[in-house]
């Protein structure tokens, strides 16, 4: 009998799918365990090799763990809201829901294939309005939530009105907006409810703020940091420029320091740790108030903050730079200047961030006409505006510290600014400024003599003495934007009374999103539901009605702007632990049966974006006592990428002419990606192929080397836009999934990247077909297995397998296991191997990985259960123990061979059985030896 891949594969598709093989039980009596792969965005592309790669790996983690008795949801889902399909609706009319959910259906086909043990019951897709009324009701939860200091952590903003009330604000130690102003309990009260409203905002965790953006105008919408790569948008590449707009933010830099301590208590990948680490960006140092001195036209001295890391350079400065965004840059500008100002807000306004940090050498500013008085010495410094200073960082004003800042140094050095020097050493260059931790400072008054840490606590104390500073911990990470300009995202539950925004009831939830005539923002410029006609929210019936009923008074108009892509990946991991639940987010018995995420597998790429939002979004729920966990993944691998082989063909310049590779030689040729699908494994092209698949290659004009076109080969990331995917399905049809999972596990460590190359796959086919026909070994091929005692080397293979695999699977080394099940098969071929105890608790240590194969042998083999729960093989070490020795026999000092010999044996037993041996006879050729000496379990040396 064949191995008939295809048709036990979709025999056991449909048995788990009939039989819910992989439900996962909430409340079981077992022990849990919950792994999690990285939801997919189901694009109109499918998927390509590379994606399953974490799949695999976890489902393979997930079968193991059934098979060591534990209860493990495995679920899946799709982040269904994006770009793409509303790109795609854009272009074509279609409503973004129909192009999703064909895609997803193909996904879905597609995973089916590969035989994950996906709890589907649990699915989850973020764009289904039963799911995103939660996303919306945590938006609620952070609405109504400020940041305590004191107790940090996020409490009901009630608290905080009952405290305004009593004694104003002064006295609370909360996380808010830094232009705050100080209340009294008076004041509050006869503020009105708007004005009320207005101040609640600046400590609410979402809130409603003019922000600094990233625009970008090709896609209409506002961009993340983490979605812009290099000064271009992430999706499309096209340019995004700075610019101001009312937006929800999430004050996720509440959170900072938490987010950043409690990496300790989690097992996930030092490099992700440190891109987190850097991303939030901790800074230790001073924030100090400078007065700027009254002008003609500014006659009110005006407060400038500065966050500085080196308050003990502080008599070092010699001017002050202001973003030119900064706030007051109008207010100071004196008329003279302000053309030129104005001028050089418009150029830097054009500039990416990463632009104006990385562009040391060429720096640029303008003079605002305006001074501010040093607090120590009072002297007049010059108030610049350079766009090396960024808006969002620290306060967006610094003090320039000529001999201390390279950044500063340049500027004063182009605009010939006095760089008065207060360290000990005239070398100012930035290696010695690295070393400054040891300099003493010079021509700085009450620090003269002191090294830099006195210095620092000096200044922060004289600086509080004169109320112009304190002691400040600043960080890179900013309040993330959460508003998007878009139609396929969460719509969020807020109208507008007199331009405030109110919360939709919970019991209202999910407000849908609306139909409109086109995807596209408004004439006037507002975002796609602008074009909405059914959006507006009534306050006495509490549903969604016409526009033209909007009267202000009990009908108002709903917010325009949509969630960001990371809303919903924010909280599926939890929603999965109860996914239809209507009445709660999830019940308290399904989070305190499941707890937490296990094992998290998925990209690297996503370390800075979802993986501190979600982590930001699970502390929220904690502090609201929802959650009993402060972070969600106890232990995340990212996998590596699979790369993909592309291929070449060279065009000469100039000419429809192309070259095959060895023909190129010193030509000058123009590399073009072909599909590699028209090339086979000995890098030869399918010419017909390529003249078909393109208009301008029908009539190319092609030089062959011996008859053949040989492509060009380079390993690059695996992509459509490079011709170089490899579609599983195709590898499904002619391999069988269980070959391509194991080939993927084969390919390298599931950390690293590794190219793809279809033609290693033949290897791991004839494993499946060897272990295949170790079961067959009857007449005709016919299943057979012996009831039989097997051969002790039997077990000694067997238990080593069993040994090394559970080893490997717990220290998810995956590659390895696969050479492993490829050297046991090879043993028990080789010892003929037909045993029921070998070869059944064989099939279950191959089950994780090839699940299809162990489940048909498991069945052959009598079962009626699914191998699924059947229990892994235990190791038993007693197995392994060796019965003879290979002992190494030497003349004079010199190993002549081996002889094998039971280990039972004593030291003359041994020595004559040496002696006798045929070898030694003619090695002494008739010399009769003066000693023989042996170390029993160890050697044999014959002297003389
Ligand atoms: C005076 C000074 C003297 C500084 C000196 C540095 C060296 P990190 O470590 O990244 O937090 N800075 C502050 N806000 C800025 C902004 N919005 N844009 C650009 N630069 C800004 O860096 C903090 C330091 O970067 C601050 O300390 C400030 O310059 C500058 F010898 O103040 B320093």
């Amino acid at each position: 009998m064949n191995y008939n891949f295809k048709e036990i594969e979709s025999k056991w598709h449909a048995y788990w799918a009939e039989k819910g093989t992989f439900k996962a039980v909430t409340g079981s009596e077992k022990s849990k365990f919950y792994v999690l792969d990285m939801f997919p965005y189901p694009s109109g592309a499918g998927l390509h090799v590379g994606h399953p790669l974490g799949y695999i790996a976890s489902d393979i983690y997930a079968r193991y763990k059934r098979h060591k008795g534990f209860n493990v949801l495995h679920p899946m889902g799709y982040d269904s809201f994006g770009l793409p399909a509303e790109q795609y609706a854009i272009q074509t009319g279609q409503h973004p829901a129909i192009t999703t959910e064909t895609n997803i259906k193909r996904y879905r086909e597609q995973l089916d294939k590969l035989g994950f043990s996906f709890d589907w019951d649990r699915e989850v897709r973020t764009s289904n309005p039963q799911y995103y009324k939660w996303t919306q009701w945590i938006f609620i939860q952070l609405f109504n939530s400020w940041y305590d200091k004191d107790k940090d952590s996020a409490r009901p903003i009630q608290e905080l009105i009952d405290v305004f009330k009593e004694e104003g604000n002064s006295m609370v130690n909360a996380c808010s907006d830094e232009n705050t102003p100080i209340i009294s309990a008076k004041t509050w009260k006869e503020m009105s409810s708007q004005q009320q409203q207005q101040l609640l905002l600046k400590y609410r965790l979402t809130y409603l703020a003019d922000t600094e953006v990233n625009w970008c105008p090709k896609l209409g919408t506002v961009l993340a940091n983490d979605e812009i790569i290099n000064g271009v948008s992430e999706r499309g590449g096209f340019p995004v420029v700075r610019k101001k707009m009312t937006q929800w933010s999430m004050r996720i830099t509440a959170f900072a320091q938490r987010l950043l301590d409690d990496l300790s208590l989690v097992d996930w990948p030092q490099s992700l740790k440190d891109a987190q680490t850097n991303w939030i960006g901790r800074s230790v140092g001073a924030s100090v108030t400078f007065y700027t001195k009254p002008t003609a036209k500014q006659t009110q001295s005006l407060p400038i903050n500065v966050f500085t890391t080196r308050p003990d350079t502080i008599f070092g400065v010699s001017f002050m730079t202001l973003a030119p965004e900064h706030d007051l840059v109008l207010q100071l500008t004196t008329a003279d200047r302000e053309e030129e100002v104005r001028e050089y807000i418009a150029v830097s306004a054009k500039r990416s961030e990463r632009d104006r940090m990385s562009d040391v050498k060429r720096i640029s500013g303008v003079f605002t006409g305006a001074y501010a008085i040093h607090p120590f010495t009072k002297e007049c410094i010059p108030i610049w505006i350079g766009d090396y200073v960024l808006a969002g960082y620290g306060t967006g004003a610094v003090m320039s510290v000529p001999c201390g800042d390279q950044r500063d140094f340049e500027f004063a050095k182009n605009f010939d600014i006095p760089i008065p020097n207060i360290f000990n050493e005239v070398d100012i260059s930035e290696e010695a400024y690295a070393e400054k931790g040891k300099t003493t400072l010079v021509n700085s008054s009450f620090l003269d003599g002191l090294a830099f840490k006195q210095a620092t606590k000096k200044v922060i104390e004289e600086l509080e003495a004169i109320e112009q500073g304190k002691g400040k911990v600043n960080y890179r990470l900013r309040d993330a934007v959460f508003s998007r300009q878009r139609y396929w995202g969460e719509p969020f539950p807020v109208y507008y009374v007199n331009g405030m925004p109110n919360m939709v009831p919970e019991d209202c939830l999910p407000i849908e999103l609306p139909e409109v005539e086109k995807y596209l923002p408004t004439e006037t410029g507002e975002p796609p539901l602008g074009n909405a006609t059914v959006w507006a929210w009534n306050t006495s019936t509490e549903t969604v009605v016409d526009n033209k009923l909007i009267d202000e008074e009990t009908i108002f108009p709903l917010e325009l702007n949509t969630m960001p892509g990371w809303a919903g990946s924010s909280q599926y991991f939890n929603r999965y632990m109860d996914p239809k639940n209507n009445d709660a987010i999830f019940s308290k018995e399904a989070i305190a049966y499941w707890q937490q995420v296990d094992l998290y597998i998925g990209g690297v790429e996503h370390a800075t974006g979802h993986l501190l939002y979600s982590r930001f979004w699970q502390k929220f729920l904690f502090d609201l006592g929802i959650v009993p966990h402060k972070e969600y993944a106890v232990k995340l691998i990212n996998q590596g990428m699979i790369l993909g082989t592309s291929a070449f063909v060279y065009r000469e310049v100039n000419t429809n002419k192309f070259l095959s590779k060895g023909l190129v030689k010193d030509k000058e040729v123009i590399p073009i990606h072909v599909d590699v699908s028209f090339v086979n494994s000995s890098d030869e092209l399918n010419v017909e192929a390529f003249r078909n698949w393109r208009p301008e290659f029908a009539k190319a004009e092609i030089e062959l080397e011996n008859g053949k076109y040989i492509v060009g080969r380079e390993v690059e990331k695996m992509s459509k836009s490079k011709y170089n995917v490899v579609n599983p399905d195709e590898i499904c049809e002619e391999y069988g999934a269980d070959a391509l999972r194991l080939y993927e596990m084969f390919l390298g460590p599931i950390e690293q990247a590794k190219p793809w190359n279809t033609a290693g796959i033949s290897g791991v086919y004839s494993f499946l077909k060897k272990l295949w026909r170790l079961f067959h070994s009857g007449s005709d091929g016919q299943f057979y297995v012996s009831d039989d005692e097997p051969p002790k080397e039997a077990l000694k293979t067997l238990h080593k397998t069993i040994k090394k695999i559970e080893e490997d699977i717990e220290h998810f080394s995956f590659n390895t296991s696969v050479s492993t099940f490829m050297i046991c098969v090879n043993e028990l071929s080789s010892l003929k191997i037909c045993h029921r105890s070998i070869l059944e608790p064989l099939s279950i240590l191959i089950s994780p990985y090839a699940p299809h194969l162990a489940e048909e042998l498991w069945n052959k083999l009598g079962h009626q259960e699914s191998i699924a729960y059947a229990s892994f093989p235990e190791f038993i070490a007693s197995h392994l123990v060796e019965d003879n020795k290979q002992y190494p026999v030497s003349f004079n000092g010199k190993m002549r061979f081996v002889i094998e010999l039971p280990l039972s044996m004593n030291k003359e037993q041994i020595e004559d059985a040496v002696m006798k041996h045929q070898k030694t006879i003619d090695q002494l050729q008739g010399r009769v030896p003066k000693r023989v000496i042996v170390v029993p379990g160890k050697i044999v040396n014959i002297v003389g």
